[in-house]
C-alpha cells in the first residue's frame, strides 16, 4: 500500500493535532449513533498519541472498550475533479470511521494502515465531519490475543498474554489526500545483481488504466537519471550501482509516471535501495556478504506519548542506536510507524519486521500468571478466526513494508507455542502466505525456551533461527556460570541440529538504573553488564550465531504484574533514554570505544 505523497499530481493534508475525544465508558456510543453529531462531553485529545497517559485519569488509563475521536476538515478547493482519500496510519486495535453520517471504513489490526475513497461523499471546498471509534479490546480472535473480563462492578478488564502495556488510540497520522482519478495504486520493487549490474525489477498496479502508459525513471541521490523504461512492469539495469549497505543507506529514487499520450496523469516516487538478502547455510548475507546483527528489540514506548509516533523521539532513538554502535533492531512486537522504516532506510539500519502476533502461548501467559485455558491452539482459544486475523496481519505488513530496503527478514510471531503438532499446523499456512506475498526475503519467527532444538516443530519452516533466551535471569537467576554453560550447550544444539543462522533476538536482565552492588546482585547495573558479557563470550564461540539483539533498547511500560516494578526494566537505556552502565559496555563491544567516553563519536 503506497503512502500519501505530494507530487505534481497529488496533494496531502495531515490531520494531526487536537481532535474532540470522548471515552465511551458505558459502551453506548454505537447504539446512540455518536458519529451523527458533536461527541458528548468531549475533551481535546492530541493525535497522534495513546489516549492512556495524556490525562491524569486512572479510569482512562485502564479503559477497555471504545473511544471516539472527531474533527472537521476542509477539502481544499484545488482538489476539484481529484480522487479524495482518507487514510489512517494506525488505529489500535480496530476502528470504524464515518464521514458525516456515512460509514466509510472499518479495520481490524492496530498497527497497519487503512484507507477509504471518499470522493463520492465530499466536494472540493466543502467541510466534512470526520468521526472514528477506536476499540482496544483483545480477544481470542485478535492479533495479539487476549480476553476481556467483566468485573462484578461492571468494569471491563483486559487480560493479555504479552509483556507491554496495551496502549491504544490513534497512534499515527491521519491523512486526507488527493490523487487523480486514474492513478498509480501500487508499486513493488525487488532488487538484484547481474554481475556488476544492479537490477531493479518493478511491477505496478494502475487503477483505471484506460489508455495510459507507464514510464519509469531511476535517479541517483544527486538527481541524475541512471535508467528508464516504459511498461507496467519490467527491469531497470544500473551498471556499477551504489549499493544500499548496512551503515550506509544509499537510496535511488524511482519515479513512476502515468501518461495519457504524452500528458502526465499521475506521478509517484519511491526511494529504492539496491541490495540483496539471502541465507546460505549458517550465514545471513546482505549483498552477498555475511552480516552480523548488533542491536536491540525495541518498543514504541515513551512517557506520556505512550505508543504515539513522534519524530523527535524517533530521531533521538536512532541517534542513540548510532552512538552505541547498533546496526539493526527488531520491531518487537508489532509493525512500527512507517516513518521509522523510512529513517532506517536512510541511515542504513537493518530491520527485522515483526507482526503483532505476540502471546500465542498459553503455557507462558495462562499457565504461569493468569490462570484460564492452557491449550494454545483450539477453536476456544487460538483457532481458525485467530489464524485468519494473523494471516491478514502478515499480508498487510508485507503490503506496507515490502519496498523498504532496511527490512531484511519477516518475523511472523514472537514466542508462540512451537513444540506441538498443533503449532506446526497453525504456522504452515502462515509461512506459505508470507512467502507468496514476498518471495524475496527470508521468513522466520521468534522461538521461546519451551521449544528446544529437538522439540521445536516450527523452525523447520523458517530460514533462520531466532531465539529469546533468559539464562541467568528467568533460568538460573544470578548464576552466570550455569547460564554460560546452558546457553552454549543450547546454541551448539541449534547449530548442529538445524544448520541455519541463529539470531539471539532477546537476552537481558531487569536493571534498576542507579542500583549498584559490589556483589553484582540481580537488578543491579553490575549484573546487567556481567550478564551481557557472559552471553557475548558464548556468541563469539558459536559460529552459527549471526546476531545479538539485547532486550531491550529502553525500559518500557507494562501491564500490572508482580514481576514488574513500574514497567519492564531490561532497557540498556532508561525510559527517558539515559544510558545504564551496560550501554557503555555495548559501545565498547560494538564500536571499540572504551567506556565511559566523552568524545563526540
Ligand atoms: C520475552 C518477551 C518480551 C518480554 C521479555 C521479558 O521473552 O518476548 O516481550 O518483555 O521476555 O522481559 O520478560
Amino acid at each position: 500500500m503506497l503512502r500519501p505523497q505530494d507530487t505534481i499530481t497529488r496533494e496531502t493534508k495531515r490531520l494531526d493535532g487536537m481532535w474532540s475525544f470522548t471515552a465511551d465508558f458505558d459502551g453506548v456510543g454505537r447504539d446512540e449513533g455518536w458519529w451523527r453529531s458533536a461527541l458528548p462531553d468531549a475533551t481535546g485529545m492530541p493525535v497522534p498519541s495513546s489516549f492512556n497517559d495524556v490525562f491524569v485519569v486512572p479510569r482512562l488509563h485502564d479503559h477497555v472498550g471504545d473511544v471516539w475521536y472527531q474533527r472537521h476538515v476542509f477539502v481544499p478547493r484545488g482538489w476539484a475533479g481529484q480522487r479524495v482519500v482518507l487514510r489512517f496510519d494506525a488505529a489500535t486495535h480496530r476502528a470504524v470511521a464515518w464521514v458525516g453520517d456515512t460509514q466509510v471504513a472499518e479495520h481490524e489490526g492496530g498497527y497497519t494502515p487503512f484507507e477509504a475513497d471518499i470522493t463520492a461523499l465530499v466536494g472540493a471546498g466543502e467541510e466534512l465531519r470526520l468521526t472514528v471509534v477506536v476499540n482496544n479490546e483483545l480477544t481470542w480472535h485478535s492479533i495479539p490475543p487476549g480476553t476481556v473480563e467483566v468485573m462484578p462492578t461492571g468494569v471491563r478488564r483486559q487480560r493479555q498474554y504479552h509483556d507491554f502495556f496495551n496502549y491504544s488510540g490513534l497512534h499515527r497520522s491521519v491523512w486526507l489526500y488527493s490523487t487523480p482519478r486514474t492513478y498509480v495504486d501500487d508499486i513493488t520493487v525487488v532488487t538484484d545483481f547481474d554481475g556488476e549490474t544492479g537490477v531493479v525489477g518493478y511491477t505496478t498496479v494502475i487503477a483505471r488504466p484506460d489508455t495510459t502508459t507507464v514510464r519509469v525513471a531511476l535517479r541517483d541521490a544527486d538527481g541524475r537519471e541512471v535508467a528508464h523504461t516504459t511498461g507496467g512492469g519490467g527491469e531497470l539495469r544500473v551498471p556499477g550501482p551504489e549499493l544500499w549497505r548496512p551503515g550506509r543507506g544509499y537510496l535511488y529514487e524511482l519515479q513512476v509516471d502515468l501518461l495519457d499520450d504524452d500528458a502526465l496523469v499521475d506521478r509517484y516516487t519511491l526511494p529504492v535501495g539496491i541490495r540483496t538478502v539471502r541465507v546460505d547455510g549458517t550465514q545471513f548475507l546482505v549483498n552477498g556478504e555475511p552480516f552480523y546483527f548488533r542491536g536491540f528489540g525495541k518498543h514504541e514506548d515513551l512517557n506520556v506519548h505512550g505508543r504515539g509516533h513522534d519524530d523527535v523521539a524517533m530521531v533521538h532513538d536512532f541517534s542513540l542506536l548510532t552512538w552505541i554502535g547498533a546496526n539493526s533492531f527488531r520491531t518487537s512486537h508489532y509493525p512500527y510507524a512507517e516513518e521509522v522504516l523510512d529513517h532506517a532506510d536512510r541511515l542504513g539500519i537493518v530491520v527485522i519486521d515483526e507482526t503483532a502476533a505476540v502471546g500465542l502461548n498459553l503455557g507462558v501467559g495462562a499457565g504461569l500468571f493468569l490462570g484460564g485455558p492452557k491449550t494454545t491452539y483450539s477453536e476456544e482459544t487460538i483457532g481458525s478466526a485467530t489464524l485468519e486475523a494473523h494471516r491478514q496481519s502478515i499480508k498487510e505488513l508485507i503490503a506496507r513494508d515490502k519496498n523498504h530496503p532496511c527490512v531484511v527478514l519477516w518475523s511472523l510471531a514472537n514466542e508462540p507455542e512451537s513444540h506441538t503438532q498443533a503449532a506446526r499446523d497453525y504456522f504452515e499456512p502462515l509461512f506459505a502466505t508470507a512467502r507468496r506475498a514476498d518471495p524475496s526475503r527470508p521468513v522466520g519467527f521468534v522461538n521461546m525456551m519451551f521449544a528446544l532444538p529437538d522439540t521445536c516443530t516450527v523452525t523447520g519452516l523458517a530460514d533462520v533461527v531466532m531465539i529469546n533466551r533468559y539464562y541467568g535471569w528467568y533460568v538460573e537467576p544470578g548464576d552466570l556460570d550455569a547460564a554460560e554453560r546452558g546457553l552454549e550447550a543450547e546454541l551448539s544444539a541449534w547449530s548442529s541440529r538445524h544448520g541455519k543462522p541463529i539470531i539471539v533476538t532477546e537476552y537481558g536482565a531487569d536493571t534498576l538504573a542507579g542500583l549498584h552492588t559490589t556483589a553484582g546482585s540481580l537488578w543491579s547495573e553490575e549484573y546487567q553488564m556481567a550478564l551481557l558479557e557472559t552471553y557475548h563470550r558464548v556468541f563469539d564461540r558459536v559460529d552459527a550465531v549471526v546476531g545479538e539483539h539485547v532486550w531491550n533498547f529502553a525500559d518500557f511500560a507494562t501491564g500490572p504484574s508482580f514481576m514488574r516494578v513500574d514497567g519492564n526494566k531490561k532497557g540498556v537505556f532508561t525510559r527517558d533514554r539515559r544510558p545504564k552502565m551496560a550501554a557503555h559496555e555495548l559501545r565498547r563491544r560494538w564500536l571499540g570505544v572504551s567506556a565511559p567516553d566523552r568524545s563526540s563519536a
